[in-house]
């Protein structure tokens, strides 16, 4: 029995939760280190059981009928698949065969895009990884499955209290025939700003090395030269790189020319000649309107050569028209998101085009039977994360009008509600739209999205015209992300930065005009493990987390502090993480393969005079007692 003090320690209730935490405060870790991993699972669970979980506090709860999801079962062995192909012949083998398909290929977006897209990022990868033998052994038709990479790498240690490494790790061992695809920011890695080009190059290595099979590899302003260093690590390890392309405007306006078939063209084949097996295109705010869709696919058919992949998003309800129009056109592999994970700002629906290909020339050849068992999963999987919905209810045309990503619209939905602007969004979209404008019409896709987006908040929350912010006799205050994105250093955009927004928020600084990585010095990796190490008293950094650590410092280190006392919490079933348990619940926790815990709660006592509950347990039959602190 101990008790637990993080929560109540004063650095972490004066928001002082700094890199520095684990430094300054050994003793939380010093007695810590001594608790097998049952207590410290217990210790979690007792103090969600009485506190709660900071995350679903005041959200909808899942339905108290909701039952644990179950897989689907495996019908067969798992068949020979993509992954076979890439391991046997490599990437341009596995590109020429695409090429040589009638049929249109899938990838399944449910474990990355879907959940992102719809809940907040918030899937856990217990969800994921009890659905991947039935990935496996019943789709194996399909061209890949898109579970890693974009927002759920920072978001598996933020919030999740769980390691994306390992998560890739046990995806990738339970799906052994199936592609695994991952979503990069080129030299914006996994984060929003850009990174030494040895620590992009780092991470890619162990990305593929712990298990991902293709790389779709964009940058956020569709600056192919800020891409090479990241497409070049990819066709370093082997694997299959997509070269990405993202899609915004209105192609076929022709009051909108900047973003014109040729400016499409053109980047494609800096692509092709950067080195891409595959050309992706990226339509992260579901813009590409079906006669657009037939023009540019088409075209990148006919003049680069290089297979096709189309993502898009579904937040106007039209993508499945433009997905169609593209298969028409002769786009080689599509993206959607199975049935309970589409729709809305996520993917079109995955058995929808499987079903409308059916009897044509394009036919998926996906069994259709099995798409509805793993949709079955999903929903119930859905229900489970009822405190992360984003409660849109119906399809937008104006995302037209905004052109937001998929998913940034019910984040910042949700960032307007948060700054009592709920009842302005519409003001929000227009000054969203301005912003865009202001900046010149950029590519708005994570990380510019998000500087987009800030000022866009800015504007209504200040009462800024466009006109105004412009005015360079108004004094605006630009949020930090603005000046670091006019400063250059996520890029340059096609055509450069408008020269008066650009005076105006530099106040005569000089910006970047080249590459970012260029003039970043690169990062001692060993020097940094060894510091890392140190700060973690003494433990050993393998490279997963040395890279999770270069990413994004402050978020690693929290998670380990965390990891420390709450142990393998991504063990858990997922109410039981969110909710904690009931009088008289037993969850099993698989701790290791083949190693389970059986917990079963009690009850809780009365809160004592220092403010902390009893909580009892058996765990494995034995009665256990946990003590914490009482903040509810
Ligand atoms: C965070 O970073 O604060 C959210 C992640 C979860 C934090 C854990 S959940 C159990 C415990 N109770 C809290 O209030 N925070 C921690
Ligand atoms: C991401 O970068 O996370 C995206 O999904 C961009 O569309
Ligand atoms: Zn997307």
């Amino acid at each position: 029995e101990f008790v637990i003090n993080l929560l109540k320690h004063p650095t972490f209730l004066d928001d002082s939760y700094t890199t520095k935490f684990i430094d300054t405060t050994p003793e939380l870790f010093r007695f810590k280190k001594r608790q097998d991993r049952a207590t410290k699972i217990l210790t979690y669970l007792a103090d969600i059981t009485v506190n709660g979980h900071p995350e679903t506090a005041g959200r909808p709860r899942p339905p108290a009928e909701a039952k644990p999801p179950k897989p689907p079962a495996m019908r067969a062995e798992p068949a020979y698949g993509t992954r076979n192909l890439l391991e046997q012949k490599g990437p341009q083998a596995v590109a020429d065969w695409m090429k040589a398909q009638t049929r249109v290929l899938l990838t399944d977006t449910t474990m990355r895009d879907g959940h992102q897209s719809l809940l907040a990022t918030r899937m856990r990868s217990i969800d994921m990884i009890h659905a991947a033998p039935a990935y496996a052994a019943n789709l194996p038709q399909l061209f890949s499955v898109e579970c890693w990479g974009g927002a759920t790498f920072d978001v598996a240690y933020r919030f999740l209290q769980e390691c994306p490494w390992q998560r890739l790790r046990d995806l990738r061992a339970a799906m052994p025939n199936l592609m695994t695809q991952m979503l990069l920011r080129a030299s914006n890695g996994v984060g929003y700003t850009n990174y030494p080009d040895n620590v992009v190059r780092a991470f890619v290595a162990q990305a593929a090395k712990t298990g991902v099979d293709v790389f779709r590899v964009f940058d956020s302003l569709n600056w192919v030269e800020n891409m090479r260093v990241a497409m070049d690590a990819v066709l370093e390890a082997d694997k299959l790189c997509e070269g990405t392309i993202c899609y915004t405007g209105d192609m076929l306006d022709p009051g909108r020319s900047k973003y014109d078939l040729k400016y499409y063209l053109d980047r494609a084949k800096e692509l092709k000649s950067a080195g891409a097996h595959v050309l992706g295109l990226k339509d992260m705010a579901g813009l590409l309107k079906p006669s657009s869709a037939r023009v540019l696919i088409k075209a990148l058919k006919q003049e680069i050569g290089l297979p096709v992949h189309f993502h898009t998003h579904d937040t106007s309800g039209a993508a499945a028209a433009t997905v169609l129009a593209a298969c028409d056109a002769g786009v080689d592999a599509v993206d959607a998101a199975m049935d309970a994970f589409s729709g809305g700002t996520s993917q079109p629906c995955l058995g929808s085009i499987v079903e409308a290909l059916r009897n044509t020339e394009r036919d998926t050849g996906i069994d259709i039977s099995a798409v509805r068992e793993m949709s079955n999963y999903w929903e119930h999987v859905r229900a489970q994360y009822a405190a992360f919905e984003s409660g849109l209810q119906a399809p937008a045309s104006e995302v037209w009008l905004h052109e937001m990503p998929g998913g940034q619209f019910t984040n910042l939905k949700a960032q307007a509600r948060s700054l009592g602007l709920e009842e302005r969004w519409p003001e929000v979209a227009q000054a969203y739209a301005d912003a865009n404008r202001m900046f010149g019409d950029i590519v708005k896709v994570t990380p510019s999205s998000k500087v987009v987006g800030d000022m866009a908040l800015m504007m209504v929350a200040q009462g800024l015209s466009r006109d105004q912010v412009e005015d360079p006799a108004v004094d605006v205050a630009f949020p930090d992300s603005v000046v670091d994105m006019l400063k250059g250093n996520l890029g340059q955009p096609f055509g450069g930065w408008p020269q008066g927004i650009l005076k105006k928020v530099l106040k005569g600084e000089k910006p970047l005009t080249e590459r970012p990585g260029k003039s970043l010095p690169s990062v001692d990796l060993e020097e940094t493990r060894t510091k890392l190490s140190k700060e973690l008293g003494g433990l050993k950094i393998d490279d997963e987390d040395l890279n999770g650590y270069l990413m994004y410092p402050k978020v690693f280190l929290d998670y380990m502090g965390r990891h420390r006392i709450y142990g393998p919490v991504r063990t858990l079933p997922t109410r039981a993480f969110f909710y904690g348990m009931e009088p008289g619940q037993e969850i099993e926790v698989e701790i290791d393969p083949g190693k389970t815990l059986e917990i079963r709660f009690q009850t809780l006592g009365e809160v004592d005079d220092a403010g902390e509950v009893k909580v009892f347990f058996e765990l494995n039959g034995q009665p256990r007692t946990i003590r914490v602190a009482n903040r509810a």
